[in-house]
């Protein structure tokens, strides 16, 4: 089995004279285990964490089989990297152009002289795209997490609770699960504010006939889950009762449609016609989905203009929505990993009207 470095070395067919230098935390962490500041160095043969007094021991238990380089007080990251790859006979480093700022590629350029820079085509990101066995255990448990979380917190939601006081609730009780932290803000959205699809909780409370949109996801050994449901608070109008069939039928039917080899853009196509079928296209804007890992969005996405072939053990979320101003908004969101078939969903959290 090889490394998850070496195959990033290998799709980006790394030359001999080359070294990948890795910034962004979430490469960094996928290559090595190292959740700190700094970069990580991999190439033909050996690897390294350059970092600071801070971190040198908590590299030493993260990243195991990573040389430790440290920084002297003032000298930069690419400087003492630099020392060590013309050691190794290195002259040239590929580097992420979606992370490093103008700023840092100058300094770059100045503390590396001599050497050519070139951008990396996402190569990391590609081989992360297929999830191993131990990265979909992890999901699956922040998954896990999350149901029981909000199956726990359904007695808080009542008339006069405000939707902070939900959110409050719900990522109080991830922790108290053992989540080691949020995949992201937790989204709580009542009554007329179900129509903002990223609403943020405020201090609206709970009426009677309102519907309650929970997206959030806990977070465990560096994964996140992802999941929306839409609850209702007593009987909700006969507008957004349907409005919720429309989008439990969306969201089925593009779950149990998606496996591997499939078009993206074909996945998401199915729930456009679904939902403009029933008309309200209009109010349906974004991706149906989008694949999740360490990263809360990651690539491929299911959305009308992403046409990557879906793989095996990809995680993605299927999450169709309708949100009309004034009225209100359902979205109802799975997490789920990609077979050769079929799709199995990670979420488990009932997807009927829970009516309270
Ligand atoms: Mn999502």
């Amino acid at each position: 089995m090889k490394t998850r470095a070496e195959r990033i070395i290998e799709l980006a067919k790394l030359l001999e004279n080359e070294a990948i230098y890795l910034t962004k935390p979430s490469n960094m962490f996928y290559v090595s285990g190292y959740t700190g500041e700094g970069a990580v160095i991999i190439s033909h043969g050996f690897c390294a964490v350059v970092t600071d007094s801070r971190y040198t021991e908590q590299v030493t238990r993260q990243a195991p089989g990573f040389e430790v380089l440290e920084i002297k007080t003032g000298q930069r990251h690419a400087a003492l990297a630099y020392e060590y790859l013309s050691g190794h006979h290195v002259n040239a480093i590929r580097f992420e152009a979606d992370e490093v700022t103008v700023k840092a590629f100058e300094n770059m350029q100045k503390d590396m002289p001599g050497f050519t820079m070139t951008a990396l085509n996402g190569e990391p990101e590609q081989v992360r795209r297929v999830k191993e066995p131990s990265e979909l255990a992890l999901i699956r448990e922040a998954c896990d997490i999350s149901c029981k979380a909000l199956n726990n917190i359904l007695p808080v939601i009542r008339e006069g609770v405000s939707e902070t006081d939900i959110r409050i609730a719900l990522e109080f009780e991830m922790l108290k699960l053992g989540a080691d932290g949020l995949a992201f803000d937790t989204i709580v959205a009542s009554g007329e504010n179900g129509s903002l699809p990223h609403a943020i909780p405020g201090p609206r409370k709970l009426k009677k006939g309102d519907m309650i949109t929970l997206d959030f996801g806990a977070r465990k050994g560096g994964y996140d889950a992802d999941m929306t449901r839409t609850l209702a608070l007593g009987e909700p109008s006969a507008e957004l009762k349907k409005i919720y069939g429309i989008v439990l039928e969306a969201q089925q039917t593009c779950q149990d449609a998606m496996h591997a080899g499939l078009v993206a853009s074909d996945i998401d196509k199915i729930s456009r016609d679904i939902i403009g079928g029933a008309g309200y296209g209009q109010y349906y804007g974004h991706g149906l989905g989008h694949s999740v890992g360490i990263d809360i969005h990651e690539n491929p996405r299911l959305s009308p203009i992403c046409h990557d072939i879906l793989t095996e053990n990809t995680t993605m979320t299927v999450e169709p929505g309708i949100y009309v101003p004034g009225v209100g908004g359902v979205r109802i969101e799975n997490t789920c990993v990609i077979g050769a078939k079929q799709s199995e969903t990670l979420v488990y959290f009932t997807k009927d009207l829970l009516i309270l």
